[in-house]
């Protein structure tokens, strides 16, 4: 038998692991995770639903496998208390009977930040707050960042060889299972951003392929000063089914074009080294909702988003091949760049063969 501190511990972690499970598929609402607990047997867990709604303690509710009354409820982050796109978990939690509430993090929305502890204690539920906080606050990082901040949270990637090369012979560096695993972080991002010349040399689907998550594929945003962009890419044609964004500076004869194929582009002022301003781009890209970004940057874009220190994380893939091609392929000072912008690392725990994926992290 656990003892009861560590039933908590087990079963908040087990609400933060669900949490987890859904980051970035959320909307604008954070990721919650919830298990309810009823003579130490789960009896129902819940996740916050895609696009935000219902929250997750309203799900693990309605779901229980029998009454909640005299259950305990445990959730990743501390309930709603407010009256917003739903009604407050709160008013369900008491509604409910539930006879202790166990949460790991206080939430910075205003409307409910520190509230639900004494709403609960003055009906006596008994309420448990700041459990595993530490792995918590984690999880919630890039909530924290996009309440307070007006940037997306940005996702970086690259992928090399062994020797450090980002060309090889074949058309892709990474093995299949890195190749899933970036697919994922497709599925996990709302939007995916590259350059016009990435665009342009590999014309990429962008989409998630991975079964049965396809609909789940990123909006796709393009950078492109000239609009330079080909009109024959499989991006432009499917521009009418995928949200597709073009960010530019000077019109030409493809602007009204491109508008016509479904592609919105967006005027962007340049910066003092005459690019298009990142700045101005995540302001906006933050402003159409799109909350999580993930970078498939070429070289150049890479450099330039770890220059302006614009990543919040950052996957690097390193394949088992090594690459015959000249060294001016290599990448080496944007491993040292990365290097600069982060103080932690971690390999992703996942089934990768002889590639090795590390994430770069503060
Ligand atoms: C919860 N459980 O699963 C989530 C919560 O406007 P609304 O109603 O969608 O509320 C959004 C706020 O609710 C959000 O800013 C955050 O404070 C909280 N999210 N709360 O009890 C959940 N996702
Ligand atoms: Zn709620």
């Amino acid at each position: 038998m656990l003892l009861k501190t560590n039933r908590d511990k087990k079963y908040i972690n087990l609400a933060i692991n669900l949490a987890k499970d859904r980051i970035g598929l959320t909307g604008t609402n954070p990721s919650v995770g919830c298990v309810i607990v009823k003579n130490n047997r789960i009896i129902s867990i819940g996740q916050t639903g895609f696009g935000g709604t219902p929250h997750a303690e309203v799900n693990a509710i309605n779901n229980a496998s029998e009454k909640v009354k005299d259950s305990t409820l445990y959730v990743s982050l501390e309930p709603c208390s407010h009256y917003g796109k739903t009604k407050p978990c709160t008013n369900k939690i008491i509604k409910s009977k539930i006879k202790k509430v166990v949460y790991s993090v206080d939430d910075i929305d205003t409307r409910s930040s520190g509230k639900s502890y004494s709403i609960l204690k003055k009906k006596k539920i008994k309420c448990v707050k700041n459990k595993l906080n530490k792995r918590g606050s984690e999880l919630y990082k890039s909530y924290f960042h996009l309440k307070t901040r007006d940037f997306p949270y940005v996702t970086g990637k690259i992928a090399c060889t062994k020797n450090y090369l980002f060309k090889n012979n074949s058309k892709y560096i990474s093995n299949n299972h890195s190749i899933n695993f970036s697919h994922f972080l497709r599925y996990i991002n709302h939007a995916i951003l590259i350059s016009y010349k990435t665009a342009n040399t590999d014309n990429p689907k962008l989409n998630c392929r991975l079964n049965g998550l396809e609909k789940y594929s990123p909006i796709r945003i393009i950078i492109d000063k000239n609009l330079k962009i080909k009109e024959n890419l499989y991006l432009v044609k499917s521009s009418k089914k995928v949200k597709t964004y073009v960010f530019y500076n000077k019109k030409n004869y493809k602007y009204n074009r491109l508008k016509a194929k479904g592609i919105k582009l967006i005027y962007c002022p340049i910066d003092e080294n005459n690019n298009l301003d990142l700045i101005f781009i995540m302001k906006k890209i933050k402003s159409l909702k799109i909350n999580y970004l993930l970078v498939e940057g070429g070289k150049f874009l890479t450099k330039e988003f770890l220059n302006h220190r614009l990543f919040n994380c950052f996957y690097l893939f390193k394949s088992n091949k090594i690459s015959s091609f000249k060294k001016k392929y290599k990448i080496l000072n944007i491993i040292k760049l990365i290097k600069k912008n982060f103080s932690k690392s971690n390999k992703v725990n996942t089934y990768l063969e002889n590639d090795i994926i590390l994430r770069h992290y503060n």
